[in-house]
């Protein structure tokens, strides 16, 4: 595909490390028209930008097509313990079944996590919010960084940080509930000491491409990250879902992904999360996933929070937090806010 070794040695060293890219090169803001690229670290930039977009176009040419993300099916549970939710055997049974997907795949689905009701107050609120914040950028009140965390492949994508809102707080609530599916989830594997590493929302408006497949966080031998992404609307395939490669989070996996990127890539099964409203994916932020094109005329919003495991000081990637309210709670802390 590429024509000399280094530089697809460039590239992959570009396409491995999407977050690190911004320790080095300052971003120009979001969603500003096309600036005069003069300066080198503007040409620079766009020259890596043009050089993503290609390999995350030739990656979902020669990827395997996706198959749905399902959440759990009752047979997988015990017979018997059924689906009633709460507190009781079979809501353990539950729990371990769900444990147990995301110990083998690094992602699981978990259906109804928010209320459509909250998820449409929330999408109306974090779209405003974006919209407000990035007039301040675009009339120099505020720097992108203010209030946007870095992205990858930026073009009609942004990650915009979330203030503690009454709303965002009530909803941190009902996510960590230990007595729902997903809040069981968090304090089985992290515990309730985890800190909220994250509080933000992706948001792809029509015409983002699709990204390059990435972790979110180097390998590491425990799991650095729980990330949880809700959406806040229907997500259907045209929208962009996130594609999720089963299984991608360990060493060996890594390893390939590093040493054979396109080979790996060919070879892996993925699943794609055509989510409904308030249904989450939640993974390992080892796991190799990727936001897809936007190729419809609605906005996909996700409502995101990270919690970390709390035997990690730093997980190889900044947050997408306000700074105010970074480290300040965790998993248990959601419920009292
Ligand atoms: O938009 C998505 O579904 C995923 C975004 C993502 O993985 C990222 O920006 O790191
Ligand atoms: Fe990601």
């Amino acid at each position: 595909m590429f024509k000399s070794a280094s530089i697809l040695l460039l590239l992959l060293l570009l396409l491995l490390t999407p977050p690190i890219l911004t320790f080095f090169i300052p971003l120009p803001p979001l969603h500003t028209p096309t600036p005069l690229l003069s300066s080198p670290t503007d040409l620079l930039y766009s020259d890596q930008e043009s050089a993503l977009v290609t390999q995350a176009t030739l990656e979902g040419e020669f990827m395997k097509p996706p198959k749905p993300l399902h959440p759990l099916k009752p047979g997988a549970v015990k017979s018997g313990s059924g689906f009633g939710g709460g507190s009781g055997s079979a809501f353990r049974e539950r729990g371990k079944a769900i444990e147990k997907v995301l110990k083998k795949d690094g992602v699981v689905r978990i259906n109804n996590v928010l209320s459509a009701e909250v998820c449409e107050k929330l999408r109306t609120f974090v779209l405003k919010e974006a919209e407000q914040r990035q007039k301040e950028v675009d009339s120099g009140t505020a720097s992108t960084n203010d209030h946007f965390s870095s992205v990858l492949l930026r073009k009609n994508r942004c990650d915009l940080r979330l203030p503690l809102s009454p709303l965002v707080k009530s909803s941190l609530k009902i996510l960590t509930d230990p007595s729902s599916d997903l809040g069981h989830l968090l304090h089985c594997t992290l515990g309730g000491i985890a800190p909220l590493q994250e509080l933000a929302t992706m948001i792809s408006y029509p015409g983002s491409t699709r990204q390059t497949a990435h972790p979110d966080t180097p390998y590491s031998p425990q799991t650095p990250l729980l990330t949880i992404f809700i959406a806040l609307q229907d997500v259907e395939k045209g929208m962009g879902p996130t594609t999720f490669l089963p299984g991608s989070f360990g060493k060996k996996k890594h390893e390939q992904f590093r040493e054979d990127h396109d080979g790996f890539l060919r070879k892996a099964e993925t699943v794609e999360a055509e989510l409904g409203v308030g249904d989450c994916s939640c993974f390992d932020s080892r796991t190799i996933h990727l936001g897809g094109a936007n190729e419809s005329s609605e906005i996909r919003a996700m409502f995101y929070v990270s919690f970390k495991n709390p035997s990690y000081e730093y997980v190889g990637n900044p947050p997408s937090i306000k700074p105010e309210l970074e480290g300040r709670f965790c998993i248990e802390d959601c419920g009292i806010l």
